[in-house]
């Protein structure tokens, strides 16, 4: 009995049979168990002799099993290791960096720039009050730009801020000078989308006030500005214009850093390119903010960051930072 058992056992293939060996062998029909029951039967005599060799018969198979349950269990551990192996030889997949948007690293070295001399970032809100984008700025009643073919009305008194100087007089409202902040932000105006015009773009505002400012401050902060963002040989030079919060006013060019003044598709041949617009913040917006301007005076300059973005990296159409396309954000 015990030789067929251990035979039987060491053969065994699964789980399921090693079962039914058990059950034929110590089941409650089992042949050792019928061998026990026969005891009663023996003689006094022979019953610890029968007694103990069943006994030992018992815990030998009892054992045996046990070890084939383990050896099967483990084998099959094995297996399934062996089919779930992972080949850390293999070469690994392409894991897809995301990058910041070109704009977004505009703003972010351009905030950088002016935060290293000084300035502190203001935010306004885009939906914006006739008041603040034009009314305090000192925007004539009848000004082109706040006609409704310039200007996104949400209704007669509230619009899409058409640039960042409502921020201006949002500060000065607020804080006493002396101020110095940037405000960078989304604009939008309702013109037709072209390589140079988007309904909605970013412009980034600078405003400082204190006692004693001149012009003369706004052209050296400028001119670092300039050659900080486009190149230590930028130049800038300030070209009269007008703009209704500030006297006088300037547009200001950079010297073309793209072919060092001889001429060339960005600055059409002419060596220099537009950058912004600046100026002496006008006296009618210091007292509309409640600044006195006997006794402060400041600047401020606007700039579109787009388009910024567009002179620095070579990108001759606007609507490229708008469309999404994995080709043309890659290459930031
Ligand atoms: C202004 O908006 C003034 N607030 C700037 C300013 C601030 C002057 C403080 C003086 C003192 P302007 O309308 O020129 O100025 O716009 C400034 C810049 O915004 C432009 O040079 C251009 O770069 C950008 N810009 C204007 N319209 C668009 C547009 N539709 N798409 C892309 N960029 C635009």
């Amino acid at each position: 009995l015990q030789e067929n058992a251990k035979e039987e056992i060491t053969s065994v293939d699964s789980m399921e049979n090693l079962e039914k060996i058990r059950v034929k062998y110590l089941g409650k029909k089992g042949e050792l168990t019928e061998v026990l029951r026969g005891m009663g039967s023996l003689s006094p005599e022979e019953r610890p002799k029968i007694g103990k060799v069943a006994n030992e018969v018992r815990e030998m198979v009892e054992s045996l099993l046990e070890e084939a349950k383990k050896a099967m269990k483990s084998k099959a551990l094995e297996q399934q290791l062996e089919k779930e192996a992972i080949d850390i030889t293999m070469p690994g997949k392409d894991v897809r960096l995301g990058k910041k948007h070109p704009l977004t690293q505009s703003m972010d070295e351009l905030k950088n720039i002016f935060i290293g001399m000084g300035f502190k970032v203001a935010e306004g809100p885009e939906v914006e009050t006739v008041y603040y984008n034009f009314d305090a700025l000192n925007a004539a009643a009848n000004h082109p730009s706040r006609d409704m073919s310039d200007t996104f009305y949400i209704n007669k008194d509230v619009i899409l801020r058409t640039q960042t100087s409502p921020v201006q007089v949002r500060v000065m409202e607020r804080v006493k000078p002396p101020i110095r902040i940037i405000s960078p932000g989304r604009c939008f105006r309702n013109d037709t989308p072209d390589a140079t015009h988007s309904p909605m773009f970013h412009q980034l505002e600078g405003l400082v006030i204190d006692k004693g400012i001149t012009l003369a401050d706004l052209k050296g902060t400028l001119e670092v500005f300039a050659k900080e963002f486009l190149g230590s040989h930028t130049e800038i030079k300030f070209r009269p214009h007008y703009f209704p919060f500030t006297e006088p006013s300037a547009e200001v060019d950079a010297s073309c850093f793209k072919c060092g003044g001889d001429g060339c598709s960005f600055c059409k041949g002419s060596g220099w390119i537009e950058l912004l617009g600046a100026g002496m913040v006008h006296p009618n917006v210091l007292r509309n903010c409640g600044i006195d301007p006997e006794i402060y005076s400041g600047f401020a300059f606007g700039m579109g960051i787009d388009r910024l973005t567009m002179l620095k990296y070579g990108i001759d159409d606007i609507r490229l930072f708008f469309e999404n396309d994995l080709r043309f954000l890659k290459q930031f």
